[in-house]
């Protein structure tokens, strides 16, 4: 079952993950069609900015040689180091200067998918009187997925747009899908597309 487009308005944040340039067209982790949900996130920052809400942007921060990096024995080629241009966010997206900047993945060890685990984030958001949030950016199968069902622990009542994310992997998307709607997670999914 496909849920309604959610409209933003008091007691709701946005949530915006790691839309940066590694993921984007080009690269280092490239996820294929980010480049075309920019424009989704825009339209929704507009509407947070309108509503006067909580607009979180996370950002994917990993020190040079990290645990989730091929040369350390980790899955991803090397991406989102801090402080290079890959780090960046994508450059048309726009922030506004108030947007709650969370950074993850900066311990060497172990990799941080979820910017609800281990940032704080899930009580600054509590102390700002935020119930509900909506989750859009990048990937839908890692990032956006550990974030949805931390979420839902966290007792916040969670939405995931389609149309502004995108998978790394086809059938990880799919899969994140199914994880997340049995999580509780309601999945806007009527522009149908993943
Ligand atoms: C992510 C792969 C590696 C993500 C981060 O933010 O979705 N994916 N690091
Ligand atoms: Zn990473």
């Amino acid at each position: 079952m496909a849920s309604e487009e959610m409209r933003l308005t008091s007691g709701d944040a946005l949530i915006v993950l790691d839309v940066q340039r590694d993921f984007c067209a080009g690269g280092a982790l490239e996820v294929s069609g980010a480049d075309k949900i920019v424009s989704v996130v825009n339209e929704l920052i507009r509407e947070a900015v309108a509503a006067g809400v909580p607009i979180v942007a996370s950002r994917d921060w990993h020190p040079t040689s990290h645990a989730s990096f091929r040369d350390c024995g980790g899955p991803w080629p090397a991406h989102c180091v801090q402080d290079s241009a890959g780090a960046q966010f994508h450059p048309d997206l726009r922030l506004p200067e108030r947007a709650i900047i969370v950074s993850k993945g900066e311990l060497i060890e172990r990799d941080q998918l979820s910017a609800l685990n281990g940032t704080g984030l899930a009580a600054r958001l509590r102390r700002l009187g935020v119930r509900r949030v909506l989750i859009v950016g990048l990937a839908l199968d890692v990032c956006v997925l550990e974030t949805a069902l931390d979420s839902v622990s966290e007792e916040f009542e969670t939405h995931v747009r389609l149309s502004g994310t995108r998978a790394i992997a086809p059938e990880g998307g799919r899969d994140a899908v199914e994880k997340m709607r049995k999580a509780g997670v309601f999945v806007e999914d009527s522009q149908d597309k993943i």
